[in-house]
């Protein structure tokens, strides 16, 4: 049988992920649709047959609802997926896991009790095929010890509420987890060198930065945050080891020659050029795990880490100084 599953919040990630879960998804159903918005809770439910249920508690306990999708605001997951936990259902979270650290430990803390994994995050560069390819080749070895992790991630244009702090927890957080799950260990300090800013970012807003990370080991990993570059979506991802180096991001660019003597390419215009497939595989895999009670992907743990790197990374574009990665215990 189908798996059934609740979609909270369908603004543009959780629209984009109902309707994949409605058509290109195997063996799901989205049974229940809620929103803060009802019209638009209404009309992704027309689309894809499924049912508006107004509130987002009663909608994870919903006798029809075997799996939860949250794409609501963060400041709501915090109390969504507490629910899920509570009610013994398989959840994959889209990032912040919740706006706070100690709230998000909470949540390491609870699922420890439980006797399997059930909170999924959506980090969807885990499942890019390329990036799997690099981390393979890390951990086979193939690039002997690395050493320097260098992160490009520019998004065309963004909305106006995308300020520095907006652009640590929202953007950066995918590099933060990326570094994580290439290099295998804890991101331990954040440093951010803020320039000069392009004309497009509004007053006081540091568009580009470069943020420098730490890790337990003290390996070094750079981020270029650009989300007004004006051009086109572009992350690229190159580890430097003892042994060689290896870059991702390039290979969508179909370089070609023209007749008029000139050779170039083309760039991915958004992110679901870049990383449709790697959403994709992240729902299909979540899909067969929820199905068996359980995740299949980054979890909890994954989501505290990432909130805590982030906390630090705003009082670092705050204070202009390095700050220190505040972490507890893994359970
Ligand atoms: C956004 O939230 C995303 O998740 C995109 O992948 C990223 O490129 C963008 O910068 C973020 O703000």
């Amino acid at each position: 049988a189908d798996l059934r599953i609740a979609v909270l919040g369908v603004g543009m990630m959780g629209a984009f992920h109902a309707d994949a879960l409605a058509t290109r998804v195997k063996g799901a159903t989205v049974t229940v649709v809620n929103d803060f918005a009802a019209d638009k809770a209404a009309e992704v439910a027309a689309r894809i047959g499924a049912r508006v249920v107004a509130d987002p508690f009663e909608a994870i306990a919903d006798p029809e609802v075997d799996a939860v999708l949250i794409a609501t605001p963060g400041a709501a997951h915090a109390g969504q997926v507490q629910a899920c936990l509570d009610a013994g259902k398989p959840v994959l979270c889209e990032k912040p896991l919740t706006t706070d650290i100690a709230s998000s430990y909470a949540l390491v803390q609870a699922e420890a009790k439980l006797d399997r994994p059930l909170v999924q995050l959506g980090f969807m560069r885990r499942f890019d095929a390329e990036y799997v390819t690099l981390h393979d080749l890390i951990t086979s070895g193939g690039l002997g010890n690395p050493l320097l992790v260098h992160c490009t991630h520019r998004n065309p244009t963004v909305p106006e509420h995308f300020n520095s702090e907006f652009m640590i927890r929202d953007s950066v957080v995918h590099e933060v987890d990326v570094a994580r799950f290439l290099l295998d260990e804890e991101i331990t300090s954040v440093q951010v060198l803020r320039g000069v800013a392009t004309s497009a970012a509004p007053e006081g807003t540091n568009d580009p930065m470069i943020v420098v990370f730490e890790t337990t080991s003290g390996r070094l990993v750079t981020d270029e945050i650009y989300v007004r570059s004006g051009i086109a979506y572009e992350v690229r991802t190159e580890v430097v080891g003892e042994a060689g180096s290896a870059m991702i991001g390039l290979d969508q660019n179909l370089v070609r020659t023209t007749t008029d003597g000139r050779w170039g390419g083309t760039i991915t215009p958004g992110f679901v050029e870049r990383f449709g497939q790697a959403y994709d595989t992240e729902l299909q895999r979540w899909v067969a795990a929820a199905k068996q009670g359980t995740i299949d992907g980054p979890g909890v743990w994954d989501g505290y880490a990432a909130v805590a790197v982030c906390e630090a990374g705003v009082q670092a574009v705050r204070t202009g100084e390095k700050v220190p990665v505040v972490m507890e215990a893994r359970p």
